[in-house]
């Protein structure tokens, strides 16, 4: 089974933790920079993650925790677990796109209607994140624990994360540092 992401990515991040004990070979490309040629030969997409397992090329972290579950042995997602799972990509696109257009020189706080929905989109879908850790509906380590995990660290790391639900994401962020495979992927030393 081959892995193809990068160490700095959430997406890739999750499969890397939800394939921790399980053995598979990572390929760590730097997408925007010197291994765009071998993104191209990757994926039309364009995108990170990609696995291929078994002659199976497979797009998309949603897609491949699908097709990884039941060779895991894990249950599939109830409905419930799959909006977590929205409302997480949600805020994940949409802080990838905040700072793909800062990386890009332009002004993200500019009083445009395409930077109002984004900023929108995060505000909310983390206060709602934050409603439902409080609630503990992220208390077991599923794939929407693994997910949020990811994207709670890297708007962290990333200096993306302000506002209420900060603190309650921080704590829970901080409960999962000793869930396999979590220090071995931190971005910050890997
Ligand atoms: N829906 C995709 C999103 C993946 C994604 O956006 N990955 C980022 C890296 S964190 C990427 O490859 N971005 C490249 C680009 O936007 O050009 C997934 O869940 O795998």
């Amino acid at each position: 089974m081959k892995l193809v992401g990068s160490t700095t990515s959430p997406y890739a991040r999750r499969i890397r933790l939800l394939l921790a004990g399980t053995p598979h070979d990572f390929v760590n490309l730097d997408i925007y920079g010197g291994d765009r040629d071998e993104l191209r030969r990757q994926t039309p997409a364009l995108k990170i993650p990609m696995l291929e397992d078994n002659g199976q090329v497979l797009y998309d972290s949603r897609v491949i925790a699908r097709y990884l579950s039941p060779k895991l042995g894990l249950p599939p997602l109830n409905w419930d677990q799959e909006n977590q799972l929205t409302l997480v990509d949600a805020a994940n696109d949409s802080f990838v796109t905040l700072l793909l257009s800062k990386r890009s020189g332009i002004d993200i706080d500019q009083d445009s209607l395409f930077y109002t929905l984004q900023h929108e989109r995060v505000t909310r879908t983390l206060n709602a994140l934050a409603e439902q850790v409080e609630a503990g509906d992220f208390d077991h380590w599923n794939y929407p624990a693994i997910c949020l995990y990811c994207l709670v660290d890297w708007i962290d790391f990333r200096d993306l994360l302000e506002g209420k639900a900060a603190p309650v994401l921080l704590a829970y962020r901080d409960r999962c540092r000793d869930r396999p495979g979590v220090v071995e992927t931190d971005p910050r030393v890997s």
